[in-house]
C-alpha cells in the first residue's frame, strides 16, 4: 500500500505490519520487520532506511518497504518466554543440556541429536547453512520442512509498544541488551506459542557467537554457551513438531499469523 500523511488512518491505534529489504542485484543485503501503530510509521520506516544504508548507498540497488495493515482479529497477544542461563560450560556440557532440555519438552534423543548434528554438519543441501529453520518431527527425527535450502521464516513479530520499555529494561538487567538476542527472544516466544510446535533449538551462524538456546513453553527461553566451536560459521534454527499433519498450519502460523508480544516477566 502507499501511505501519504492525508490517507493515514484516523485511529493511529490499528497495527500494520512494515518489512524492509535491501538488496544489491539479487543478493539480499539486510532486512527488518515491525508492528507499529499508524502513528509509529513513519520513524520505523526512517530507522529500517538508516540501517539499509549503513551498507552504503553505493552497495544498495533497492531498498523496499511493504506496509499492510492488519485486521484486529488475525493479531494474537502473547507472553514473552521467561530468559534462564543454562549450565554448559563446554561444547559436550552444552549438548547435553540441549539434548536434556528437549527432552523434558517432549523431544526423542534421537531427534534432538540428528537435528543438532545436522545443524553442526549444515542443514542445507550444499552443506552449508539453511536461510530459515529447520522442521523435525519431535519423535522421530523426521525432517518436514519442504524446502531444505530455503527453510521455514519467522515473520510477522514485535512487542506492543505500552511494554517495550519494559521488554528493553528486562534485557538490561540480565545483561543481554544486544539487538541479536532482543530478536531471538521474539521469534522464541513467537514459536513457543505455536500450537504443535513443542520446541526449538538455535545456534547462530555467526562464526565468532557461541551463545544458542534451547526454547520451549515449558523451559522458558533458556541460553546456553559454548553450543559451538569458536570460529564455525554453521548455524540455524530448528522447529520441533509433535505431528506431520500439523505441519502446513504451523507454516502459516510461523510465516503469516502477526504476533505481538504484550506481557514481559518480571526479573
Ligand atoms: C542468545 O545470546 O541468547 C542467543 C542468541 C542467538 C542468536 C542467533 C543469531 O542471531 O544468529
Amino acid at each position: 500500500m502507499t501511505a501519504s500523511k492525508d490517507s493515514l488512518p484516523m485511529d493511529d491505534r490499528l497495527l500494520f505490519s512494515i518489512r524492509m529489504h535491501a538488496a544489491s542485484g539479487t543478493v539480499h543485503l539486510c532486512g527488518a520487520e515491525r508492528i507499529v501503530q499508524g502513528d509509529g510509521l513513519r520513524e520505523a520506516a526512517g530507522n529500517m532506511v538508516d540501517r539499509a544504508m549503513k551498507h552504503g548507498p553505493g552497495a544498495l540497488s533497492s531498498i523496499r518497504i511493504q506496509i499492510d495493515p492488519i485486521a484486529p482479529d488475525t493479531l494474537r497477544r502473547i507472553p514473552l518466554l521467561p530468559i534462564h542461563t543454562g549450565r554448559s560450560p563446554g561444547l559436550e556440557e552444552a549438548a547435553r543440556e540441549a539434548c536434556r532440555l528437549l527432552a523434558d519438552a517432549g523431544v526423542s534423543g534421537e531427534a534432538a541429536r540428528s537435528a543438532l548434528d545436522a545443524v553442526g554438519q549444515g542443514a542445507a543441501p550444499d552443506g552449508g547453512n539453511m536461510r530459515g529453520a529447520m522442521i523435525v518431527h519431535a519423535a522421530t527425527g523426521e525432517r518436514l520442512e519442504p524446502d531444505r535450502a530455503r527453510g521455514i521464516r519467522v515473520t510477522r513479530i514485535d512487542v506492543a509498544r505500552e511494554v517495550r520499555k519494559q521488554f528493553k529494561d528486562y534485557l538490561r538487567k540480565l545483561g543481554i541488551s544486544h539487538p541479536r538476542v532482543l530478536e531471538a527472544v521474539l521469534i522464541a516466544s513467537k514459536v513457543a506459542a505455536i500450537p504443535g510446535l513443542v520446541a526449538e533449538f538455535c545456534r547462530s551462524d555467526d562464526p565468532d557467537y557461541t551463545t544458542g538456546y534451547v526454547a520451549s513453553s515449558r523451559s522458558g527461553y533458556v541460553r546456553l554457551q559454548h553450543v559451538k566451536r569458536q570460529g564455525d560459521p554453521l548455524g540455524g534454527r530448528v522447529f520441533f513438531v509433535a505431528s506431520r499433519d500439523a505441519v502446513s498450519g504451523i507454516i502459516e502460523a510461523l510465516e503469516t499469523i502477526p504476533y505481538l508480544v504484550s506481557e514481559i516477566p518480571h526479573v
